[in-house]
């Protein structure tokens, strides 16, 4: 997902740029909006976080870009791509070092496995959406 900070900002050409030369291949992509309900269920693994109130509403606030990535490794290399969560802590040359505003408006969100990026997949995307 590339989030509402980085949407609303215009950042949404330069990240998927990055994100092709890093060798992704776009499967499905859509902008779309959470609604309260739905950015809860997708966090639903951080509701007893003490930030999962703000996330949520943060992730409802504006539209987003949501796509399905293809590449061999690649839940490792997008993590690498993408930097840490805090910005302050992502390596140069990330996206979040260049895009993101801090570690709750980090600019994108990334699967952590491959069994969340089909679960994660599945959120937004019917099977008639990917190529
Ligand atoms: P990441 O996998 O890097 O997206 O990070 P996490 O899964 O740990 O966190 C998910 C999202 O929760 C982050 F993108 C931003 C938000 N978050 C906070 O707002 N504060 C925190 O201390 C940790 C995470």
């Amino acid at each position: 997902m590339i989030k509402p900070e980085a949407v609303a900002a215009g950042h949404t050409g330069a990240i998927l740029a990055k994100m092709q030369a890093a060798g992704f291949r776009l499967v499905a992509m859509k902008k779309t909006k959470l609604d309260a309900d739905r950015a809860g269920a997708f966090y639903a693994v951080h509701s007893e976080r003490p930030f999962y109130g703000e996330l949520v509403e943060y992730m409802s606030s504006g539209p987003i870009i949501a796509a399905i990535l293809e590449k061999d490794n690649a839940v490792l290399d997008f993590r690498a791509l993408i930097g840490a969560t805090d910005p302050s802590e992502a390596a140069e040359g990330t996206i979040r070092k260049e895009f993101a505003e801090s570690k709750a408006k980090n600019a994108v969100h990334g699967s952590d496995s491959d069994e969340n990026a089909e679960i994660e997949s599945n959120f937004f995307f019917s099977g008639n959406e990917r190529f």
